[in-house]
């Protein structure tokens, strides 16, 4: 059964550098990608693209051949595509039944909250059998601003309504936020949504005409209780690994590596040993049902990477990629001389590890 994610977002928020990154990832990980570019005007691909909605129309056409501006030029390829699923059925199905799908779309905000081809799109995907998730990336900077964050929790919820996706809420460019200045909250206020009235001061100094219909909209957010973020730098390994596990967890997608793969480095082979020491596929299920742990999975592990201590996590990365490029030199070094019948030595760099920043 053929898995996958619609990346939406605001323009700019980041979705096709994040499905790069996924690309990556998950090439890393072994596990099957394949990105699927449904955005017409996207002239710079940064990722390998497996289907290029370039292919079946583009934006400059439609604009040349109907007199489209581009915001309706964007509006008529998308329906046009609807028009054309067979197209993309396809071109998916040749993708295979094990094929992971990651579409980047548009930055078209209608697209996602009031227009139907996209909803109609996902139907029909819904009905060929795919299993998608809808991972909507927002800026991190509207945080820091009380009633930007109000519009982007309006604007998340209406996605969530009108896809009707298992749905994911991403505030993306985590690395950027400090440069926009402080928030008055912990960051875990605005990911969980907490208890909205407390931006009741910060709402009713920036527009305090509307301080009233401020408070309505976020009481009418809390009564839906369903918008909630994660989090995203997409530079970071252990930010990416844990939204692909939210993502995982919530389109229920279980990676069960084929027979002949090769086991991770590390794993211990005890074909006699006891069950427990057994690797145990179907224990994957459990364990990808169960909570999640790791590096970045609790809110304030993102606080004091991206916010608290920026500077000395920085300065803590820096030096581990150097010492990593150093290792990588020598080892070419070591591998050139021992090519040519030579002596080794041992002249692996001493420089330590480095301790990684404490919690504070
Ligand atoms: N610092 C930082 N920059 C990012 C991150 N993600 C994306 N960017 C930058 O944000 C800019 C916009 O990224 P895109 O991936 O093109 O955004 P998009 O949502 O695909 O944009 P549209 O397709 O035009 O809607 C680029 O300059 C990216 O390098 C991130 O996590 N951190
Ligand atoms: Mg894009």
């Amino acid at each position: 059964m053929p898995f996958g994610e619609i990346v939406v977002g605001s323009p700019g928020s980041g979705k096709s550098t994040y499905c790069h990154g996924k690309h990556q990832l998950l090439t890393a990980l072994n596990r099957p990608i394949s990105v699927v570019n449904l955005d017409p005007a996207n002239d710079n691909i940064p990722y390998p693209c497996a289907i290029d909605i370039a292919s079946l129309i583009t934006l400059q056409n439609v604009m040349d051949t109907y007199g489209l501006g581009p915001n309706g030029g964007m509006l008529y390829c998308i329906e046009y595509l609807e028009e054309n699923f067979d197209w993309l059925e396809e071109k998916l199905q040749a993708l295979g039944k094990d094929a992971y799908v990651v579409f980047d779309l548009p930055g078209q905000v209608e697209l996602s909250t009031n227009h139907e081809s996209l909803k109609n799109i996902i139907k029909k995907l819904s009905k060929s059998g795919y299993r998608l998730a809808a991972v909507n990336l927002c800026d991190a900077h509207y945080v820091t601003d009380a009633s930007k964050y109000i519009a982007v929790l309006m604007s998340s919820l209406r996605v969530m309504l009108h896809l009707e996706l298992p749905h994911i809420n991403v505030l993306s460019k985590m690395d950027l936020i400090t440069q926009y200045g402080d928030l008055d909250f912990n960051l875990d206020f605005y990911t969980e949504v907490q208890d909205l009235s407390h931006l009741e001061n910060s709402l009713s100094r920036s527009s305090p005409r509307y301080a009233a219909l401020n408070m309505a909209i976020c009481s009418l957010i809390e009564d839906f209780g369903l918008v909630g973020f994660e989090t995203l730098a997409v530079e970071d390994k252990e930010s990416m690994l844990h939204l692909m596990r939210a993502i995982d967890k919530a389109t229920g997608y279980v990676f069960i590596p084929p027979p002949n793969a090769p086991a991770p480095s590390g794993t211990v082979e005890t074909p006699d040993g006891a069950a427990s020491t057994r690797p145990n596929a179907l224990s994957l299920l459990s364990t990808a049902a169960g909570p999640m742990h790791g590096p970045r999975s609790d809110v304030r592990d993102v606080q004091e990477r991206w916010i608290d201590a920026k500077e000395e996590y920085d300065t803590w990365e820096n030096a581990q990629w150097m010492r990593e490029g150093q290792l990588v030199q020598e080892q070419k070094a070591r591998d050139k001389v021992r090519m040519r019948g030579g002596s080794t030595g041992d002249t692996t760099a001493q420089s330590g590890q480095g301790e990684r920043p404490q919690n504070k």
